[in-house]
């Protein structure tokens, strides 16, 4: 069987556009590839929201990885995890893609931005990094790597933090010659312009991965025709749960019942099918039966 990490390099390579969906637990990132999703984005906002702590670092880069490893055991999709900034220098960026590997976890996202980071929508003009220690960061990753395949993803907040295009290319210039082996230009503009005016003039032989969260409106086929090689649906699954809570909970509490609330959850049985709950009663007859 082909591993996860070979999987994800070959379809952020391919030339076909590859849809990775958000997750940010076991059940969510199940749900994310019973669908068809082909690969699954481990969301730092929506891990750490779930985890009920802002999207600043606050959770432990050991927490977030607990969280991914429980995502990762439950599916055979590869999953690209949002790494932040690398909780740190080039040496706990080392240390957090050894321990990826070795949870057949098959990329990161790495921003190049500064520890703590926060999430790109808030605030403005965050401060990126300087060049030198990103491009570090992106070779201490490619050294610590356990399979050839890992994929690092370097992730440009130029655009993002008010710096021109020409900062971006550069930058991303100078992360491809480090090392990674792809680049996702982030924006957070209500249209594709920006990332449109980079995709156009970047020339490299290197994926392109977007996250169109502010720019939704945009048809894919739009990326598609830019070239672009990977699209991220960032946090769609976590706020959906919001959503659904929300409503359940004002149900529930404003009837103080569950007759309403019933028919708008889930069976029980999706639940147990989805933990796996079927083959466990299958596999356990089955050994004990064997042994008879
Ligand atoms: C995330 O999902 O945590 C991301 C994407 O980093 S964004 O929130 O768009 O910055
Ligand atoms: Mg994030």
């Amino acid at each position: 069987m082909q591993t996860k990490f070979k999987t994800l390099r070959s379809m952020i390579e391919s030339g076909d556009l590859t849809f990775l969906m958000e997750a940010h637990n076991g059940l969510s990132a199940k749900i994310v590839e019973e669908t068809g999703f082909q690969g699954i984005w481990a969301s730092g906002l929506s891990i750490s929201s779930a985890l009920g702590v802002r999207d600043r670092n606050e959770a432990s880069w050991t927490q977030i990885l607990e969280v991914v490893e429980h995502m990762s055991d439950i599916t055979n999709v590869p999953i690209l995890m949002d790494g932040d900034t690398g909780f740190g220098d080039f040496n706990n960026v080392s240390r957090l893609v050894r321990k990826m590997c070795q949870r057949h976890i098959a990329g990161v996202c790495i921003e190049d931005k500064m520890f703590p980071k926060q999430n790109s929508f808030l605030g403005e003009r965050q401060p990126l990094i300087p060049v030198e220690d990103f491009n570090a960061k992106i070779k201490a990753a490619k050294d610590a790597q356990l399979d050839p395949d890992f994929v690092f993803v370097a992730r440009l907040e130029a655009l993002i933090s008010g710096h021109s295009l020409q900062e971006a290319l550069d930058r991303a210039h100078a992360y491809r010659e480090a090392g990674a082996d792809a680049i996702l230009v982030h924006s957070k503009k209500s249209d594709v312009s920006e990332v449109a005016e980079f995709c156009q003039a970047w020339t490299e032989d290197c994926p392109l991965v977007v996250v169109p969260t502010k720019y939704y409106k945009t048809p894919v086929n739009v990326f598609r025709d830019l070239g672009i090689s990977t699209v991220i649906w960032a946090n769609h699954n976590m706020r959906a749960a919001v959503t659904a809570m929300s409503d359940i909970c004002q149900s529930i509490y404003d009837s103080q019942s569950l007759v309403e609330a019933e028919s708008r959850v889930a069976p029980l049985e999706r639940v147990f099918n989805l933990s796996g709950e079927t083959e466990f009663s299958a596999y356990e007859k089955q050994l004990f039966e064997k042994s008879l």
